[in-house]
């Protein structure tokens, strides 16, 4: 259907129609629309917009991912439909590599992603073959094949749209994993080192933005920012956002 630029939720709008033409298109998974459905209630409750705690966070994400050995960028269903431009975008100027990594794998997904972002202008995507496992996971399940020289073997790894079971997977292999969630109190907000608590379209063109001025600092700096950063601060600050932001609001 043709949205009406006048609508007043038009930006909303317009965002489920890339989600829903991502199931069509068979990128995105049905379950991606629940997904997306408790984050959108998330980013209402914070107003739609980055707030200061977000940027700090994503401030912090940038360092670690500038700072890393080997950087990557994991991408589901999702973000695929979501910001395709934008994490191949960030991929390039972070110099990071880019996995497809799904919690409801099918190879046709995969397919359909690894066409998709190559539509956009990325090469060298991961994720199509993989050949190792998330090692805390059933390795026989599909939500944990990964990739040597990917995921597998990343020291900072960003997972927009994580599950929980999966971000703690990282964790426990000893990574830096910076998740992208509006939930605050999700599991994955709480395994994770970095939580941008923002909407992904909203986190990766402010991280785009955030890498070209930081890309020049040195190791030094990077360590700096880094090791100033408290995550459970991050998400106690968040959900003080929705209480005080919805009491504002009666
Ligand atoms: O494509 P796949 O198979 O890898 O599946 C991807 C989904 C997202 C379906 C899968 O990882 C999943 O089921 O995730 P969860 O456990 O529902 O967690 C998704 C989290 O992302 C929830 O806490 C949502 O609030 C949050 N979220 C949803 N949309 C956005 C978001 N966070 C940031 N930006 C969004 N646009």
């Amino acid at each position: 259907m043709t949205i009406p630029k006048t609508h007043p939720r038009y930006q909303s709008l317009c965002i489920r129609e890339r989600l829903t033409d991502g199931v069509r298109t068979g990128i995105t998974s049905q379950v991606g629309l629940i997904a997306h459905g408790c984050g959108e209630a998330f980013d209402y409750l914070l107003g739609e917009r980055t707030t200061e705690s977000a940027m700090r966070a994503e401030e912090t994400a940038v360092a670690m991912l500038l700072a890393a050995s080997r950087p990557v960028l994991s991408v589901n269903g999702n973000v695929a439909a979501l910001v395709p431009d934008e994490i191949i975008e960030l991929g390039r100027v972070l110099n990071a590599a880019i996995e497809i990594n799904l919690f409801y794998r099918t190879e046709e997904r995969v397919r359909a992603i690894a066409d998709h972002l190559r539509l956009h202008g990325a090469s060298g995507v991961l994720g199509t073959h993989p050949d190792a496992s998330l090692h805390p996971l059933p390795p026989d399940h599909p939500r944990s094949r990964v990739c040597k020289g990917g995921i597998h073997d990343a020291d900072v790894v960003l997972v927009p749209l994580e599950d929980g079971d999966r971000c703690q997977a990282l964790a426990d292999m000893g990574k830096s994993v910076i998740a992208i969630d509006l939930n605050p109190l999700s599991r994955t907000a709480k395994a994770a080192t970095v939580t941008i608590v923002d909407n992904v379209v909203r986190a990766i063109p402010n991280m785009i933005g955030l890498t070209l001025r930081m890309k020049d600092l040195d190791a030094d700096r990077l360590d700096d920012i880094v090791s100033r950063y408290d995550n459970e601060e991050t998400l106690r600050t968040a959900i003080e956002e929705i209480v005080t932001r919805g009491v504002a609001e009666v």
